[in-house]
């Protein structure tokens, strides 16, 4: 079946989430009797020929007017649309999907957790380990080996140790400049996540840091101070990549502080590392890590619920 068959094959079971603000929507149903999940996103206005807009013809296509009131008029609308060009909503298919995707895309309570040298140590380093394994990261492989989305990178620099991958981000719809979203993909495979960088690592991060900046000025004509450059912890991917995205682009939590840390910041804690007089402090894992999780999240489920109520985590 194509991509598109599979999608039309979608059976509905239920809601998982809905953001009215952000206009996104995440279902959950089976295709061919496996889970799926959908995420659709309305897309941004296209502001390419905005003089169209009120073209009946290419811009609004039909009106109704819901209410006048002296100068304030309100109208509801259609407007022209295309899938390749102007389309009306980008839609995500994860298929066949995890227990762990729908709890990711499920609404859920969150809880700000403090994850201790201990607590990262003892037990949050196992669940790392569970999420390298079972072909979680194939689709992280498949673009370090050319096998998918190759015909899309914006750079490559080849290097087994300091090289890495730049290309859009499955989240960006590839035309919207001001949502613009690409993800730098490391070829190395000893970085898990921040947890694992010590100072050593300064000039790798300041390296990709600024060929990533050049590559984006390059291909994009954009310059560095309208990007925001950042590192998710926790991520939901073990194999270190970094968040490139338009600074006009509300990403909603995905770039907000409890989870997002930008890479500047990141080499400027590596700096003063093994600097402070007194301190035990050799990389990342020696920090205090205060981040959001959800309840439906396993780190939450496993570690930081148990060890709220005095018991004993149970991964
Ligand atoms: P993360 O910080 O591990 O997790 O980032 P998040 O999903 O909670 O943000 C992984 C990033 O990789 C996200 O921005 C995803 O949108 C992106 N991503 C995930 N997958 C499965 C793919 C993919 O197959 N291709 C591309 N290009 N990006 C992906």
């Amino acid at each position: 079946d194509t991509p598109e068959q599979d999608l039309r094959a979608f059976k509905f079971e239920r809601i998982l989430n809905q953001d009215t603000g952000r206009k996104t929507l995440n279902l959950l149903g089976t295709i061919n009797g496996l889970p799926a999940i959908i995420t659709a996103e309305k897309t941004a206005f296209n502001t390419t020929s905005p003089e169209n807009f009120v073209s009946s013809d290419e811009g609004l296509l039909s009106l109704n007017l819901l209410q006048k009131n002296d100068i304030y008029h309100w109208f509801m609308g259609t407007i022209s649309q295309s899938a390749t060009s102007n389309a009306a909503a980008k839609v995500n298919l994860i298929y066949p999907c995890t227990d762990v995707h729908i709890k990711k895309y499920s609404a859920q309570q969150l809880h700000m957790v403090v994850e201790t040298p201990d607590i990262y140590e003892k037990y949050v380093t196992k669940y790392i380990k569970q999420k390298t394994e079972g072909g979680r990261l194939n689709w992280v492989y498949n673009i370090l080996d050319h096998k998918e989305e190759s015909e899309k990178i914006v750079y490559e620099d080849e290097d087994k140790e300091m090289g890495f991958i730049l290309l859009p981000d499955l989240k960006w719809d590839l035309v919207t400049m001001t949502s613009l979203y690409l993800s730098v993909i490391v070829h190395r495979t000893d970085i898990r996540s921040i947890r694992d960088f010590t100072p050593s690592h300064i000039p790798f991060l300041a390296a990709l840091r600024s060929k990533v900046l050049t590559a984006v000025s390059e291909k994009y004509s954009l310059p560095g101070d309208l990007l925001k450059i950042y590192v998710h912890y926790q991520p939901s991917y073990y194999h270190f990549h970094v968040h490139v995205v338009h600074i006009s682009h509300d990403m909603g939590a995905s770039a907000t502080v409890g989870k997002a840390i930008l890479l500047d910041e990141i080499i400027e804690v590596l700096k003063l590392m093994g600097k402070v007089p007194g301190s035990q402090v050799v990389g990342y894992k020696d920090l205090e890590m205060t981040y959001v999780l959800g309840e439906e999240h396993d780190l939450w489920k496993k570690i930081f619920e148990p060890l709220g109520k005095g018991e004993e985590p149970t991964i």
